[in-house]
């Protein structure tokens, strides 16, 4: 893309993402719940080819970029679906859309661009929703559940504050106990069940569709909190991509209530 053409597309994908605040309430139908591409762009084109349509709703649950071969065209092209079908596409912050909050290293697409282009990229993607909720009970992010007393509460979240960091760099570990501090090696703040347990009492969701975190089991906490993948940049962690389908209609209790496919 031409300075000029990424200029017009990152201005129009902020100026929508301002317009949807951090929140996204699904209402009815079908939703899809894609986990991180990292760069795989053929997983991003297998999930819209397959999913995309005016009764579904698709909820990207943020990490486009870095780790896989394709990080500009993957994000640049989900921008676009963004601009082309608002309501039938979300796209959700990762931590590594928020480099212009935390930077980190590895980072192959945010090194590889050129100042102003970076500083671009990282506005434009400082805007994006953090959290999607359904009426049936669930709650979709990319890391872990922040501090927060009420769902309407998510709207309020700063960019680059520490409930930003729960949602966009949490871990859940197999473990009892609220916050566990943070990794020693990644800095990666670290949850156990008790704060699972507590903040989906406040949030009143019974199941948690989240990604980010590669080595975690699929199905944890009395099969509440779900971790999905859908890149083939983690191939020797994660041999297949997997997406989580939940019809809205439907109470979903546990996991069980969704259905998992492979991409
Ligand atoms: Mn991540």
């Amino acid at each position: 893309m031409t300075r000029e053409e990424t200029r017009i597309l990152l201005g129009e994908a902020e100026t929508r993402f301002e317009q949807e605040g951090k929140l996204i309430r699904l209402e009815s139908g079908r939703a899809i719940f894609v986990g991180d591409t990292h760069g795989d762009l053929e997983a991003t084109r297998t999930v819209i080819a397959r999913y995309l349509n005016s009764k579904t709703q698709i909820v990207f649950l943020g990490d486009y970029v870095d780790r896989g071969p394709k990080s500009a065209e993957n994000l640049n092209s989900l921008l676009r679906l963004k601009l082309e079908h608002p309501d039938n596409l979300f796209l959700l912050m990762g931590n590594h859309e928020g480099q212009g909050a935390i930077s980190f290293h590895p980072a192959d697409f945010w090194e590889g661009l050129d100042r102003e282009r970076r500083t671009q990229y990282a506005i434009a993607l400082s805007r994006m929703p953090l959290a999607a909720s359904t009426p049936n009970g669930i709650i979709a992010l990319h890391g872990a559940l922040p501090d927060v007393e009420t769902l309407e509460d998510l709207e309020k979240i700063e960019f680059g504050g520490q409930q930003w960091q729960q949602i966009t760099w949490g871990d859940w570990q197999e473990e009892d106990g609220g916050y566990l501090g943070d990794d020693l090696l990644t800095g990666r703040p670290q949850f156990g069940q008790g704060w699972f347990d507590e903040m989906m009492r406040r949030l009143k969701k019974n199941v948690l569709i989240r990604s980010h975190q590669p080595n975690a089991r699929q199905a944890i906490y009395g099969r509440r909190c779900l971790t999905i993948f859908t890149s083939s940049a983690y191939r020797e962690l994660i041999p297949r991509r997997t997406i989580a389908i939940a019809d809205l209609e439907r109470e979903v209790k546990t996991v069980d209530d969704l259905v998992i496919e492979t991409v």
